[in-house]
């Protein structure tokens, strides 16, 4: 199992998710098992501040999750604004497999968290608390471009890193996909960005592809981002040039609103053709071929 199948993901530190992803396909685990191992992994690191257990909580000090996952035969599950778990993707996946709805948000997705029996912990740190504090001074909501790959490293030697989607194949052609994050630091209470929502985030079609997004969820969201990657695809753009014509129509459509602002795209077909563009320089991906060898590499930018 797993011979054959390839793991994208956003930014550098998608390199361990896909480790962890493959590790799960490897142990005969399904796609949906693999996108949920890979999607934990920057979920539970204390030292990503984009994305989970620790992530920078909004401007009235509260940590909110957003998550999505999906495979190709119509299984969708999402949470938004979700408090006090730590695995927001995991929730997804119970509301796709326990519920009768696709999304839930705010304090009806943590209280389903809290019975379905997720551990419940304050999901602030000492860090973000203080980086939280720090920002009150001022005050000012300014997106930073590649903050998720902003690389600090802790005396523990770990990176700083970000919001993660992920996007997988198997050999057969099949395919999942995952998206977590903690969304825009010091956001307003309540904000939900691109991540959760099918299609801004993340989009799944059998015999298509996938698509996941990063970057100011805002102007991915305005254009249902992913979803206009895979009906490229569907009219035979390859997931390069898929990538590249979003990217082109939110410039267009933003024109200055959008300078400084990165925005990023992966998309993946069910043959293992990998595609990635984005605004600015700067967003990275993780790819493991059908060889299993993985490669961090650097998107093609419109600017
Ligand atoms: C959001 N798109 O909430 C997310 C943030 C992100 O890496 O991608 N960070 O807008």
């Amino acid at each position: 199992p797993g011979a054959g199948a390839v793991v994208l993901s956003t930014w550098d530190f998608g390199a361990a998710a896909n480790a962890a992803a493959f590790a799960r396909l490897r142990a005969g685990g399904t796609l949906i098992d693999a996108v949920e191992a890979g999607a934990m992994v920057p979920e539970a690191d204390p030292t990503n501040h984009s994305v989970g257990y620790s992530g920078y909580p909004d401007r009235d000090g509260h940590v909110t999750l957003d998550a999505v996952i999906m495979d190709d035969a119509g299984g969708v599950g999402a949470v938004a604004a979700l408090e006090n778990t730590m695995h927001a993707i995991s929730v997804a996946r119970r509301v796709m497999e326990r519920t009768p709805h696709t999304f839930l948000v705010g304090e009806g997705a943590t209280r389903f968290a809290r019975d379905q029996g997720f551990t419940q912990q304050s999901l602030l740190t000492p860090e973000s608390e203080k980086a939280w504090r720090e920002w009150l001074k001022t005050a000012n909501y300014k997106p930073e471009a590649n903050s998720e790959n902003r690389i600090t490293r802790t005396p523990g030697g770990a990176l700083d890193h970000d919001t993660i989607g992920l996007l997988a194949r198997t050999a057969d052609g099949r395919m999942a996909g995952a998206c977590t994050t903690s969304g825009m630091a010091f956001k307003m209470r309540g904000r939900v960005g691109d991540s959760p929502q099918v299609g801004s985030g993340l989009y799944v079609e059998a015999g298509v592809g996938g698509a996941t997004s990063t970057g100011l969820g805002e102007e991915v969201t305005r254009v249902a981002g992913s979803a206009r990657v895979v009906a490229s695809m569907r009219g035979g753009a390859t997931p390069q040039r898929a990538c590249e014509e979003v990217v082109r129509h939110i410039a267009r459509l933003r024109g200055d609103a959008i300078r400084g602002v990165q925005v990023g795209f992966l998309a993946l077909d069910p043959n293992g053709n990998v595609g990635a563009f984005c605004l600015l320089p700067g967003f990275t991906y993780a790819v493991t071929n059908a060889a299993g060898k993985t490669m961090v590499l650097k998107a093609a930018s419109l600017f």
